[in-house]
């Protein structure tokens, strides 16, 4: 077997998606008091795909379905069950918890009304479609790690719904599998792997998951968890713990960031880190939110700057798998991930060319 990401740049770049990811529809959510649309809607993927779709750098295809019981490797046996129990929902209809025990060990998994045990936050609904929908979406990250282990240099998970809010126990926050930590743990029997997460919002889930692992390094840029959800993780002082400790890295960032600030931090902080680390491989939790007119982050990124991002990740010369995670300016979202993943093709084929042939 080839060793991970060990081929050149590729013709194209694997990108991986399942119709079945688009039957899941959240519909609304509670905002302050109010009802509004929800913004995890399947028309951010649609929107993903029309980039993607008809450009010769790319090519889209359905993941393998995901092997039996590796989501519950990952995650809490109920967490996994409780979907299966919402699987023979009515049609149609959509389950907000909304009572949420402080002792989460009370839930019993095959009652719906005992949602709220593995839950964190009332905008997550679960609807007979999410079991589905969350397992393709699970798949294409799995599949992308796949890839880089058959050799590919980059590879794409179109997943969602998204992931990185999702703990071991509980879903939240749009998010109700890790995709990333699934493509981490299947690198990671090839060493270590280091996860960054771009996302506007801290990947709390994705730093409960290694935060006690030396071999996985995480590390998350995002809006400060002061002002932003998921408002209680993300500080800079969590620093991993146990044999983990040092191997979490949070970088708050205020309100208004814009692109050179943001840079400046990836720069001077994140990708310094990861390079002192040498991970074996790179999983980015590729969230674009913080673009400047998403209508729920607050930097103000532009898309030439995620080009440059992708630039500097591919620069790194890491086998890298990309799971999308947020990115809510639907109308905009497909030209930010496809400029995002040109700049991560255009960092990789340019280190390509400066060191000397194999
Ligand atoms: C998911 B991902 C209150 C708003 C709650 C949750 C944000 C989840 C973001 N109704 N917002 O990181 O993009
Ligand atoms: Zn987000």
């Amino acid at each position: 077997m080839a060793a991970i990401g060990s081929g050149r740049p590729l013709a194209s770049m694997p990108v991986f998606f399942s119709e079945a990811q688009l039957e899941f529809e959240p519909g609304y959510e509670w905002a302050l008091g109010e009802k509004i649309a929800h913004p995890e809607h399947a028309a951010r993927a649609e929107s993903i795909l029309g980039t993607l779709g008809r450009d010769p750098a790319f090519e889209v295809r359905p993941p393998e379905s995901l092997p039996g019981g590796l989501l519950r490797r990952q995650h809490a046996d109920a967490l996994i069950t409780l979907y299966e129990t919402a699987a023979s929902m009515p049609e149609g209809e959509t389950l907000y918890p909304s009572v949420f025990p402080r002792d989460t060990r009370s839930g019993d998994p095959r009652n719906l009304h005992h949602a709220g045990a593995f839950c964190f936050d009332a905008g997550t609904p679960l609807s007979a479609r999410t079991l589905d929908a969350v397992t393709w979406s699970a798949a294409t990250a799995h599949a992308a790690a796949r890839a880089l282990m058959a050799g590919a240099p980059a590879a794409y998970a179109l997943s969602r719904p998204p992931g990185h809010h999702a703990t071991r126990d509980l879903f939240g926050g749009y998010c109700y599998v890790n995709n990333c930590g699934l493509a981490a743990r299947a690198l990671r029997r090839r060493g270590r792997v280091a996860i960054i997460d771009i996302d506007f919002h801290h990947g709390n889930g994705t730093q409960a998951l290694f935060y006690r692992d030396p071999q996985v390094l995480t590390v998350s840029l995002h809006g400060d968890p002061r002002e932003f959800f998921p408002y209680h993780a993300g500080y800079a002082d969590e620093r991993g713990a146990g044999r983990g400790l040092g191997y979490n890295l949070n970088l708050p960032l205020a309100a208004g960031c814009d692109g050179q600030a943001w840079l400046r931090t990836f720069d001077a902080e994140a990708l310094t880190a990861v390079r002192a680390y040498a991970p074996a491989a790179l999983v980015v939790a590729a969230g674009f939110d913080g673009y400047t007119k998403d209508p729920l982050g607050e930097f103000t990124l532009e898309t030439a700057d995620f080009e440059v991002i992708g630039e500097r990740i591919g620069r790194m010369g890491l086998p890298t798998v990309m799971v999308q995670e947020g990115g809510y300016h639907v109308a905009h979202l497909g030209r930010n991930v496809g400029a995002f993943l040109r700049g991560v093709r255009a960092g990789q084929a340019a280190l390509a060319r400066s060191l000397p042939a194999a």
